[in-house]
C-alpha cells in the first residue's frame, strides 16, 4: 500500500523537551527528599504526566492520595511551563526544516502525535503549528503511548489507512504504540533502545524521505 501521511511525536523527534520534563521532575523529587538520575528518566519518555508522575513516586518508595498527586503533577506542570514558555524556532532540532520541506514535496500528509498536554503551546514557541494537516495531542486522547490511540486518532483525521502512515518516535512506547497501530515505525535514536522499530536513524538529520520511502 503506498504510504499517504507521516506521523511524528514530538519531544526527541521535533524539539528536545525531555531535558525540561527532567529537570522540573527532579526539582518535584528533590522537594519530596529524593533524586532520579538521567537513566531513568529515559523511562518517562513518550509516558503521560500522571503515569510518569507514579513511576517516580514508586522509584522514591512513596505512595500518596490522589488528590496529593494532582497537585504535584499541577506544580510540575507548572515549572516546566516556565521552561517551555523561553522556547524559539532555535529549538526546533537539527534536520527538522530540511526534512519537512521534502515531505511537502513528496506530497505526504503529516501529523503530530504526541501525548503531551502542552504541544499546541510548544507549536506555537517554536512557529511549527501550521506545519501539521492534524495535531493528536494529550488533551484529545485517553490512552497514552504505548497504546495506537494517539497514532491511529492522527490516521482516522487525516482520513488514511494505519497501513498508509509511517511513524517516526524516539521513545520506546511510542515505538511500541506505532507498531501497535499497524504502521511502518522509523525509531529515532539507538537500535539498541528502539528493538521493535522497523528501521533506526539517529536523528531526521540522517534519513531522507526517499531512503524511508523505498524501504516500507
Ligand atoms: P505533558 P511526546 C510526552 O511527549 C513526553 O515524552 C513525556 O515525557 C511527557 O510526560 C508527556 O509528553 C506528557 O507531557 O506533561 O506536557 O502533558 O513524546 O508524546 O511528544
Ligand atoms: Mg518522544
Amino acid at each position: 500500500m503506498p504510504i499517504k501521511a507521516f506521523l511524528f511525536d514530538l519531544d526527541g523527534v521535533i524539539v528536545d523537551t525531555a531535558i525540561y520534563h527532567y529537570q522540573a521532575w527532579r526539582r518535584l523529587a528533590n522537594e519530596l527528599g529524593f533524586d532520579i538520575s538521567e537513566e531513568f528518566n529515559e523511562r518517562l519518555k513518550g509516558v503521560s504526566r500522571m503515569e510518569s508522575l507514579d513511576l517516580i513516586l514508586e522509584s522514591g518508595g512513596l505512595i500518596l492520595p490522589d488528590e496529593e498527586k494532582e497537585a504535584l503533577a499541577a506544580k510540575k506542570n507548572q515549572w516546566y511551563l516556565d521552561l517551555v514558555s523561553r522556547m524559539t524556532s532555535d529549538d526546533i532540532l537539527p534536520g527538522v526544516a530540511n526534512f519537512f520541506a521534502q515531505v511537502r514535496e513528496a506530497g505526504l500528509l503529516t501529523a503530530l502525535g504526541s501525548v503531551s498536554k502542552n504541544a499546541s503551546l510548544i507549536l506555537e514557541r517554536i512557529g511549527m503549528t501550521n506545519a501539521f494537516d492534524a495535531v493528536i495531542d494529550g488533551t484529545k486522547i485517553s490512552r497514552g503511548k504505548p497504546d495506537p490511540e494517539v497514532f491511529t486518532k492522527g490516521a482516522a483525521e487525516l482520513g488514511v489507512r494505519p497501513a498508509e502512515c509511517v511513524v517516526f518516535e524516539d521513545a520506546v512506547a511510542g515505538v511500541e504504540a506505532g507498531k501497535r497501530g499497524g504502521m511502518f515505525v522509523v525509531g529515532l535514536g539507538s537500535p539498541d533502545v528502539l528493538t521493535q522499530a522497523d528501521l533506526v536513524a539517529p536523528s531526521l538529520e540522517t534519513i531522507t524521505v526517499e531512503e524511508i520511502l523505498a524501504k516500507v
